[in-house]
């Protein structure tokens, strides 16, 4: 059996589930998102003996940590593979992941799908090669094109919380799914769902926020529900700030706290000033790029709200201290 543990919160993550069950045939699903990728993996050490494929998640500090379950893997299972473009796992390439993975494919400018399409290419399979070209526009931000439209799609389709493993079952299929861009009733239903609770999201969003400055950078806090998990909420808010940014008031970083009992957190940065990821790492996560996130463990709120603004305030105020007396 061939048991694959890749991200389910996105485009990428998701298409990439598709490909290898399209791919593949035989294989086993473990949906999973960055602070449950442990349990998970601990699910797959109880399977009996075979291939486990990792795709889409990012080797950050928190993930690193569970060294152990990462050795009890590597002797119950034939071999672990890993596939993945975030900066944890580039920066391992010689470590970690070649201690435990006897296959390791990374790039830094392609999506999870696009390389796990490249690996098992049959060169023939056209609908793979465009659905991967899909996940790629989505997590390049390549906005505008046909793709990255069907990607957004694709994306609410998602966060309506519509079976996740019957969504990726049909992508692995043919492209029935969709007709000439639009979303076949089945899917379409629950994201039109997912648009109206959008609205109310991003009104939420909007009156949670609190500006920062913690000098020398400006940050801009949300507080934010799971309907705009995990890119929607950031990228609302540094599209939306383009009119505060001609009145002189930059916005350096944007951090949007989610409501799930994890208490994952999201860091989009706005210009190459400031390394997004390094502060993530400060804070046990990770990124690609610009982009970060990290958890704090438990769930927050309104009422851990600000404290939350401080510490990660203290860690933002800690990253420029020494940012700046290197130079
Ligand atoms: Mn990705």
């Amino acid at each position: 059996m061939i048991y694959v543990i890749a991200d389910r919160t996105d485009c990428d993550g998701i298409i990439a589930h598709a490909l290898l069950k399209r791919g593949l045939g035989e294989t086993k699903h473990f949906p999973a998102d960055y602070p449950d990728f442990h349990k998970k993996l601990e699910e797959v050490i109880n399977e009996p003996r075979g291939i486990v494929i990792i795709a889409d998640l990012d080797l950050n500090p928190t993930i690193r940590r569970y060294t152990y379950l990462f050795e009890r893997a590597k002797r119950k299972h034939e071999y672990l593979s890993w596939f993945d473009h975030h900066d944890g796992s580039m920066s391992q390439l010689n470590g970690f992941l070649s201690k435990y993975c006897a296959e390791i494919t990374l790039s830094k400018d392609d999506c999870t799908s696009k390389l796990i399409n490249e690996w098992h290419s049959r060169h023939d399979d056209d609908y793979a090669k465009w659905l991967a070209g899909i996940a790629q526009d989505y997590d390049y931000k390549n906005t505008g094109t046909d793709n990255y439209k069907l990607a957004e799609k694709i994306q609410e389709v998602i966060r309506s919380g519509f079976d996740v493993e019957k969504l990726f079952s049909m992508l692995a299929k043919d492209d029935s799914w969709q007709k000439n861009g639009e979303l076949i009733d089945v899917l379409e239903a629950p994201r039109q769902d997912l648009i109206k609770r959008k609205k109310s999201a991003y009104k939420q969003l909007e009156d949670s926020l609190v500006y920062v400055a913690t000098s020398p950078f400006r940050v801009m806090f949300g507080l934010s529900n799971m309907d705009l998990y995990r890119s929607d909420a950031p990228m609302y808010l540094r599209e939306n700030d383009r009119q505060r940014e001609k009145s002189g008031d930059k916005i350096d970083l944007y951090v949007v706290f989610f409501e799930n009992e994890e208490g994952s957190a999201m860091i989009y940065g706005n210009n190459d000033e400031v390394e997004t990821v390094k502060i993530c790492n400060s804070l046990g996560g990770g990124g690609r790029g610009n982009n970060g996130g990290f958890t704090f463990g438990t769930k927050t709120s309104n009422s851990n709200y600000m404290e939350r603004i401080k510490q990660v305030c203290f860690i933002i105020e800690q990253y420029s201290q020494n940012k700046y007396k290197q130079k």
